[in-house]
């Protein structure tokens, strides 16, 4: 694996400097196993499928040179999961916008199971920047999601709420995607959503576990994030607090009063000695040093921590909407 300890800054809109961590929620020490805790009988999610999704990522962007908005290899990326979701039995619907005078893609994946006045959302951003394929920025949020979903799928789940997935366009270049579902929804159809679940980034090579802020930001719901960070507590992981305000597709939900939860393992920002000491990896390191390069491949994923925060997406899930 290729790590650099310099980071070239690439013009993207979204400055990202803003980023306040607060204290450490918790420090145990860690332990091997990612099997969820007991209490819910959520699935352990097998990495090796989550890495599968991410090598198709990494082929698409290596036929198409990227996975950008308006780029052929952002619609190969909506295509390719869209096959998986719509073959495992979800109601998929691709939702189009117009950007920069390029057309733009969500991708919504409704399991059809599942109590339609309550909906659970849980999203993704599957752009990437133009300069590089996009793996952990965000090919890691969406492929653990999709693995998620799929398991859904395979346990045919009766969940309490409806629960609808989806995949963002255009987040690069400033939540575009994400703002535009939003704001096609009608009062009720925003109103029915009790959450919504974002992750980006999160298989950070030099990885950090951050979990949302409940109160750091508009609209952090602390019920919500909760399971999240008691996967974490389970593992023995400790886990930080993160603001990140209106840098991820979670903004969108917040500002239409919808509760908002996540995890993210960091970007270009470094870590420190303290939290090398608890997380492993290298402190005075990036998170992740290929933040928005042409090196945020395959080799740029900390398998330990995509596996910890697909399982945790999937205790959060079967938390929040039963098994
Ligand atoms: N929004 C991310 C990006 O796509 O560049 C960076 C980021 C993710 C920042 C999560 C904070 C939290
Ligand atoms: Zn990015």
């Amino acid at each position: 694996m290729t790590r650099r300890s310099t980071l070239t800054r690439t013009g993207h809109v979204l400055a990202i400097a803003g980023i306040l961590f607060s204290g450490a929620t918790a420090a145990v020490a860690a332990e091997p196993s990612t099997a969820a805790p007991a209490a819910v009988a959520a699935p352990d999610i097998s990495v090796e499928d989550v890495q599968a999704h991410l090598q198709e990522l990494q082929s698409i962007a290596d036929t198409h040179g990227n996975r950008a908005h308006g780029e052929p290899g952002f619609k190969a990326s909506i295509d390719y999961l869209q096959g998986q979701l719509d073959a495992a039995g979800f109601t998929t619907t691709v939702q189009e916008f117009d950007f920069f005078g390029q057309t733009g893609y969500n991708l919504v994946a409704e399991w059809p199971a599942g109590e339609a006045s309550e909906v659970l959302m849980l999203g993704a951003h599957l752009d990437g920047v133009p300069n590089g394929p996009g793996i952990n920025d965000n090919g890691s949020g969406s492929a653990a999601l999709l693995e998620v979903a799929l398991t859904v799928a395979e346990q045919d789940l009766q969940p309490s709420k409806k629960l609808r997935f989806a995949w963002w366009g255009a987040e690069e270049l400033g939540l575009v995607g994400s703002t535009h579902y939003v704001d096609s929804l009608s009062d009720e159809e925003k109103a029915a959503i009790t959450g919504y679940l974002n992750f980006d980034m999160v298989g950070s090579p030099n990885a950090g576990y951050f979990v949302y802020s409940p109160d750091g930001q508009p609209d952090g719901s602390a019920e919500l994030q909760q399971p999240l960070n008691d996967y974490f507590d389970g593992l023995g992981v400790a886990t930080e607090e993160v603001e990140i305000g209106g840098r991820s597709d979670h903004a969108a939900f917040a500002d239409a009063g919808i509760p908002t939860a996540g995890t993210f393992t960091g970007a270009e920002e470094t870590k420190t000695a303290e939290q090398a000491e608890k997380w492993g990896g290298t402190a005075g390191d990036a998170f992740d040093p290929c933040y928005h390069r042409s090196c945020d491949d395959l080799d740029n994923v900390n398998t330990e921590a995509l596996d910890r925060n697909a399982d945790a997406i999937a205790y959060a899930v079967w938390t929040h909407v039963g098994g």
